[in-house]
C-alpha cells in the first residue's frame, strides 16, 4: 500500500501544480470569511478518492473536501489534497497533498508531497521515514535560544478563541526564529527532516496532520497535544525533535 500511495500523492501533486499556474478568480471560493477552496481542491481530492476506491473498496476514506466515508473500516485513507490551500491560491509553494492510511486507530503510513519544492516525504510505521528517498531525522538542537520554530494561526481562522498570539509573543524572545509557511503537513515534515526543530498549532483537523505526524515519530521525534498527552489535534499539536519537547510545552502554557 504503500507503492500505491508514492505513486498516486505525486500524480495528485503534480494536478495540484499543474492547477496552480492555471489558477484564475472562477477556480476560487470561500468556505468561510477567511477560509479558501479552489477547483483543485476538489479535483485532486476526486483523483485520489477515485484512485482508492477503485483498488481498495473496502477501505475508509476520511476527506478535506468530501467528507467521511466508511471512517470505521478496519483501513482509512486521511486526505488533504492541498494542505495550505492560501498559499496555493497566492502563487506560493508552500502547499502539499497529504495522505494518511490508520489501520484499526494505528496510523501505519503516511505521505506529505510538496510539488512546488520536490519534496515526498514518506513513512511507514516501523520503517523509518525519508525525504525524496533518502532517509530522514529529527534535529539534535538542545536549547530553545538556537531552536527554529515553526506554528500556525487555524485558530484565528476558526475564531476558537484559542490565543496563539499570546504563545507567539511569549516564545519568540526566547527562540532563534519562526517560520509559518501556511502548510501544517509541511511543517510537521520539516519537523520530520530536522529543517525546524518543533511545530505547535491549535485548531487543526485529522486530515491536516494524520500523515505528518506519523512523519515526525518515525524520524525519531515527539508528537503529544498541547498538554503533552496524545489527544491530538483535537486538543493540539506540538512536533519536536524530542529534545526541546517538554520545554515547548511549557512555552505553549500562557
Ligand atoms: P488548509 O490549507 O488545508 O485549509 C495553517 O495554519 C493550517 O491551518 C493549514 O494546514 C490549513 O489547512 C489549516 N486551516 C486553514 N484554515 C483553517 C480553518 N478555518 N480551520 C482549521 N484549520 C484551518
Ligand atoms: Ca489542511
Amino acid at each position: 500500500m504503500i507503492d500505491f500511495l508514492a505513486y498516486h500523492i505525486q500524480e495528485a501533486g503534480r494536478m495540484a501544480l499543474d492547477a496552480q499556474a492555471k489558477l484564475t478568480a472562477g477556480d476560487i471560493s470561500f468556505k468561510g470569511e477567511r477560509d479558501l477552496v479552489t477547483s483543485a481542491d476538489k479535483a485532486v481530492e476526486k483523483y485520489l478518492v477515485d484512485a482508492i476506491i477503485s483498488s481498495y473498496p473496502e477501505h475508509g476514506i476520511i476527506g478535506e473536501e468530501s467528507g467521511s466515508h466508511g471512517a470505521d473500516a478496519s483501513y482509512c485513507w486521511i486526505i488533504d489534497p492541498i494542505d495550505g490551500t492560501t498559499s496555493y491560491v497566492h502563487q506560493q509553494p508552500y502547499f502539499s497533498v497529504s495522505i494518511g492510511l490508520r489501520k484499526d486507530n494505528t496510523m501505519i503510513a503516511g505521505g506529505v508531497y510538496a510539488p512546488a519544492l520536490n519534496q515526498l516525504f514518506l513513512a511507514e510505521k516501523g520503517g523509518g521515514a525519508t525525504l525524496n528517498g533518502a532517509p530522514i531525522t529529527v534535529s539534535s538542537c538542545e536549547k530553545m535560544i538556537h531552536a527554529i520554530l515553526a506554528t500556525g494561526f487555524a485558530c484565528l481562522r476558526k475564531r476558537s478563541g484559542a490565543d496563539n498570539l499570546a504563545v507567539l509573543a511569549k516564545l519568540l524572545p526566547k527562540i532563534s526564529d519562526i517560520r509559518r509557511c501556511g502548510s501544517a503537513a509541511i511543517d510537521l515534515a520539516y519537523v520530520a527532516a530536522g529543517k525546524y526543530d518543533g511545530y505547535w498549532e491549535h485548531n487543526l483537523n485529522l486530515y491536516d496532520i494524520a500523515a505528518g505526524a506519523l512523519l515526525v515519530t518515525e524520524a525519531g521525534g515527539t508528537v503529544t497535544d498541547l498538554r503533552g498527552n496524545q489527544d491530538y489535534p483535537a486538543s493540539g499539536i506540538i512536533a519536536t525533535n524530542g529534545a526541546i519537547h517538554d520545554i515547548l510545552l511549557q512555552g505553549v502554557i500562557v
